[in-house]
């Protein structure tokens, strides 16, 4: 178990790129960008983000489960909002995802 906790940094690069990794699970994430993001802003919050996961957990995308296990969604947020916005952006999914 401690062995995982030295993870995250590892788990959430894999959660990305495996979300977009081929076309039907890049589908399938933007499909979930777009249902968790509640406000239709096309951002997401914590709140929404943490939505983002889950759904994506249940497709079995990438890392998501395993983001939704650890218990992760503040070190992929963090990750993945690069200009520390406090928001998630499509764009900023993809720019990691491409890493
Ligand atoms: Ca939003
Ligand atoms: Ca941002």
């Amino acid at each position: 178990m401690t062995k995982l906790t030295v993870l995250p940094a590892l788990a959430f690069a894999l959660i990305a790129t495996g979300a977009s990794a081929q076309g039907p699970d890049k589908e399938a994430a933007a499909k979930n960008f777009k249902a968790a993001d509640a406000n239709e802003d096309r951002k997401l919050d914590k709140a929404e983000f943490r939505k983002f996961i889950d759904l994506n957990a249940d497709d079995e995308l990438g890392r998501a489960p395993m983001v939704k296990r650890f218990n992760m969604y503040d070190t992929a947020f963090g990750r993945l909002d690069t200009d520390k916005s406090g928001y998630v952006t499509a764009d900023e999914v993809r720019a990691v995802s491409q890493q």
